[in-house]
């Protein structure tokens, strides 16, 4: 069995580089992962995926040929993907390895709420899946802005029946007192119910109401502080992985 390890987040929160990193940490410690781009309109990519869905699909070629500008370029290019997902994933059963690492589009619209993208996890293996949903650290710091990407994790979490492991990105660029902020608000509902408060956010029955619904779906997780660029955390998220998939055993060394 391989599992198919996700990179999800919003555009810019990193995938693409922990996906680089976390390869290159992976082959340190002797093991043999395999790259999978699915973002059709990555410019640059950091790395060389050894399978891309550029290969089949090219955003400019889309935009051409249908006359599209680029976000609705996207969608069709999404769809296309789907239609593609029984040849990617023969080709990805031609490799030998325990970790599918799979970089997802940039704008996490696409990739949540297209029906297309359900389509493709199924077909590439929906049980050996597992998502790491990155949070961006910016945005994190503020409780409005934490609460934001938690129910963003939550609509995935909805539309996908995947295991998921959230993952605070580019925790290089926080300072320690603000990771610590962020761990003790994905572990305690109180603590950033007050926060909310005093910085004036819950001040409406909505807001409110969906915070405390957010209580009983979200707040039985954690959330591991990463950085890509100074290679911390990527054991955490190689140990989560192991943990729900093989019940903590390590992989076998090439
Ligand atoms: N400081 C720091 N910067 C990072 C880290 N990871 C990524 N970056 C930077 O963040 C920017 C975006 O990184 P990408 O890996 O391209 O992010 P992405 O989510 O793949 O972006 P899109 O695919 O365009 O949505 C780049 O300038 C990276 O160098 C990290 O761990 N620490
Ligand atoms: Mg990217």
């Amino acid at each position: 069995m391989s599992v198919n390890l996700y990179f999800v987040g919003t555009a810019g929160s990193g995938k693409s580089t922990l996906v680089k990193e976390f390869k290159s940490w992976m082959e340190r410690q002797g093991f043999d992962p395999v790259t999978v781009n699915l973002d059709p309109g990555a410019e640059t990519i950091p790395y060389s995926p050894d399978i891309d869905i550029m290969d089949w699909i090219s955003l400019p070629a889309v935009m051409e040929e249908h006359g599209l500008g680029p976000n609705g370029a996207q969608i069709v290019c999404a769809d296309m993907i789907a239609m593609n997902a029984m040849e990617i994933s023969e080709v990805m059963e031609t490799y030998d390895c325990d970790y599918f690492l799979i970089d997802t589009p940039g704008q996490i619209e696409l990739f949540n709420f297209r029906r297309s993208s359900q389509e493709v996890v199924r077909a590439l293996g929906q049980e050996d899946s597992m998502f790491v949903y990155l949070f961006d650290p910016i945005l994190s710091k503020q409780p409005s802005g934490y609460v934001s990407l938690l129910l963003l994790s939550a609509t995935i979490h909805f539309r996908f029946e995947v295991p998921y492991l959230s993952v605070l990105g580019k925790s290089d660029l926080l300072a320690p007192e603000d990771i610590k902020k962020i761990k003790t608000w994905a572990k305690d509902f109180d603590i950033l119910e007050s926060e909310l408060m005093s910085h004036g956010t819950l001040s409406n029955e909505l807001s409110i109401e969906l915070v405390r619904g957010l209580q009983e779906i979200a707040f039985k997780e954690r959330i591991t502080p990463v950085s890509a660029l100074e290679w911390y955390g990527l054991e955490d998220i190689y140990t989560a992985v192991q943990d729900h998939f093989y019940g903590g055993e390590d992989l076998d060394r090439r």
